[in-house]
């Protein structure tokens, strides 16, 4: 199978994308652009005009937006990442622009002021505003996770890893989900898994 290129430094967006390549075990060169600075240089603009990463390139294909990389990512390498079918294609769909439009600014955010970085003060009211706004994806979540240990198919699949990935930021936040019982369980299950461990390796080492 080629060789890929992954652009973002590990502490980044790119994150997500290095999980779902460890997770499909697909060949890959990964080049460190920094966010600030680098992902704005001509050069990288010929990879993703927005001047963000991650970005992907294979053979002629370029890709940005992280979690439409993680589908490329599991359609390509196939196996058990991967959506069987249309209705499993659609549904991890749904759940990755679910993701990004229900749950990825709030997490962000109360990531920000839970720990104050980033420029931004530590603020328990707005993280308290970021949990309230939170709570009617995470009560969907729960309700479907109740129903099964994974989002489709029975089995560990880019839903889950897409979604993780952005709910990995409620993590390092330490957000109370004992609310989410179900959300706290299967969240826990997708970041111990070993490929997961194998990105925060990657990330200590720079
Ligand atoms: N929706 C995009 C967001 C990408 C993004 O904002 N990446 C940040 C790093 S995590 C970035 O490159 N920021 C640089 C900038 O905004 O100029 C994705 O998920 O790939």
């Amino acid at each position: 199978m080629s060789k890929v290129t992954l652009y973002g430094i590990a502490q980044s967006r790119a994150a997500r994308c290095l999980w779902a390549l460890e997770e499909a075990g697909l060949p890959y060169d990964h080049v460190k652009t920094h966010m600030r600075g680098e992902a704005q240089q001509p050069e990288f603009l010929k990879v993703n005009p927005n001047g963000r990463v991650p970005a992907l390139i294979d053979g002629d294909l370029a890709l940005f937006e992280s979690l439409a990389i993680n589908s490329y990512i599991a359609k390509k390498a196939g196996g058990p990442l991967a959506p069987k079918g249309l209705a499993e294609d659609a549904t991890a769909e749904q759940w990755s622009l679910w993701a990004m439009t229900e749950v990825e600014k709030p997490t962000l955010r109360a990531l920000f002021h839970s720990l104050g970085i980033m420029g931004y003060e530590k603020d328990p009211a707005i993280v308290a505003e970021c949990m309230a706004e939170l709570a009617r994806p995470l009560k969907v979540l729960d309700g479907a996770l109740a129903k099964g240990d994974y989002l489709m198919g029975g089995r560990f699949t880019i839903a889950d890893l897409n979604v993780a990935s952005v709910l990995a930021w409620a993590k390092t936040a330490r957000l109370d989900l004992s609310p989410y019982p179900n959300v706290a369980r299967w969240l826990d299950a997708c970041l111990g898994r070993e490929a997961y461990g194998r990105v925060k390796e990657i990330q200590k080492a720079g």
